[in-house]
């Protein structure tokens, strides 16, 4: 297990590199060039100067979240195979500069969605809060400019403003495409770019959507094992992965996540994890809350024997936390309870080995 750090880079991220360097235990971060637009090639050269950065910092960068899809993969349109062609340069390219896993999703219009950006807890931090019925009275467009004035001057991973000018056009071209026809545009992306990906040796590890069900009546497909399953088959590649998300998956008490753990990272297919709890207050209404067990509706010590049991030996990551302690920072993505997360994760982890070494 290597234990990582998602950052945004130095224009988009109120934390430094040198702050992550002193997270004890800290290898990485997962970063991205977040002001490419979508479906445009990423630039060696600014791959390069980012690494660099990170290197320079004592740290290393082998794991990009995300090089999001253009909508028009996901829509199956005609000039799919241009941003596809894109898509599999940007692969070589972060393949030169030594990275060995990318994150991606294949949701329809929207990354994840929350219906608070700063829900207040009884400790006075605060958290990401998703109430299904809030959602439901609520139209994608103010939605949108919501959390364009709550996302504190930071622009919100999944929720660049370059994606969100055509909302309304995007959306009605969804009206034609089901799950069915979203898995058949998600084989077909994958079918042109696992064997690149086989070549360059980079892992591909999609992230579940968040929440793992349809949002505003649009298709979501990454949600539940049966859907991890087919979506694993869909190109029958050990570079055909997952980004196993903790709690995106975990919403859904269906998705019993240590099995999930064990299922498929035997099947060798788990190639990052993003580990963080939540606490379900009924169906459809839950909100996020600090990494440790007590505290939510996941058993954090669970997940952690899972990833030791099959001998993980890929990325983990401390996933949304609370801001706390008057942290000024992107939501979810605060330092402070990122690196207590890192901290607990990193103590069960040893706990587990001592113990079992005995
Ligand atoms: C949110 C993140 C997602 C994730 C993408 C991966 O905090 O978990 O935005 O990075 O879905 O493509």
């Amino acid at each position: 297990m290597k234990m990582v750090f998602r950052w945004f880079g130095s224009n988009d991220d109120s934390i430094t590199l040198e702050q992550i360097r002193q997270i004890p235990g800290m290898t990485g971060v997962v970063s991205a060039l977040q002001d490419i637009p979508v479906g445009e090639v990423w630039p060696l050269d600014r791959i390069m100067a980012l690494k660099k950065e990170v290197n320079v910092a004592g740290l290393e960068l082998e794991v990009i979240e995300s090089v999001n899809v253009h909508e028009d993969i996901k829509l199956g349109l005609p000039e799919r195979d241009r941003y596809i062609e894109n898509y599999k340069e940007t692969i070589k390219n972060l393949s030169k500069a030594g990275v060995k896993v990318i994150c991606y999703n294949f949701m329809p219009v929207f990354d994840w969605l929350r219906s608070d950006l700063a829900y207040e807890l009884e400790d006075g931090s605060n958290v990401l809060y998703y109430n299904e019925e809030a959602i439901k009275g609520t139209d994608p467009v103010s939605l949108v400019e919501e959390y364009q004035s709550g996302s504190k001057g930071f622009s919100l991973p999944g929720w660049e403003p370059e994606r969100l000018a055509e909302l309304k056009r995007i959306m009605e071209l969804y009206k034609d495409v089901d799950e069915e026809k979203l898995f058949e545009n998600l084989k077909y992306f994958l079918e042109n770019i696992i064997p690149v990906c086989e070549e360059y040796d980079v892992k591909m590890a999609i992230h579940p959507d968040d929440p793992p069900w349809s949002i505003f009546g649009l298709p979501r497909i990454i949600t539940n094992k049966e859907n991890l399953e087919r979506m694993v088959k869909l190109v029958d590649s050990p570079y055909n992965g997952l980004t196993l998300c903790t709690g995106s998956l975990g919403v859904n008490p269906d998705n019993d996540i240590p099995e999930l753990i064990r299922y498929f990272g035997k099947m060798g297919r788990v190639h990052f994890g993003h580990i963080r709890n939540i606490k379900i207050i009924s169906p459809g209404h839950f909100h996020e809350v600090s990494h440790l067990s007590s505290d939510g509706s996941l058993d954090v010590f669970e997940i952690m024997k899972a990833y030791y049991d099959i001998g993980f030996e890929g990325y983990i990551r401390p996933d949304h936390g609370r801001m706390i302690w008057g942290e000024e920072a992107r939501p979810g993505y605060g330092l402070y309870d990122r690196a207590l997360g890192a901290t607990y994760l990193n103590g069960l982890w040893e706990a587990i080995n001592k113990i079992s070494a005995k």
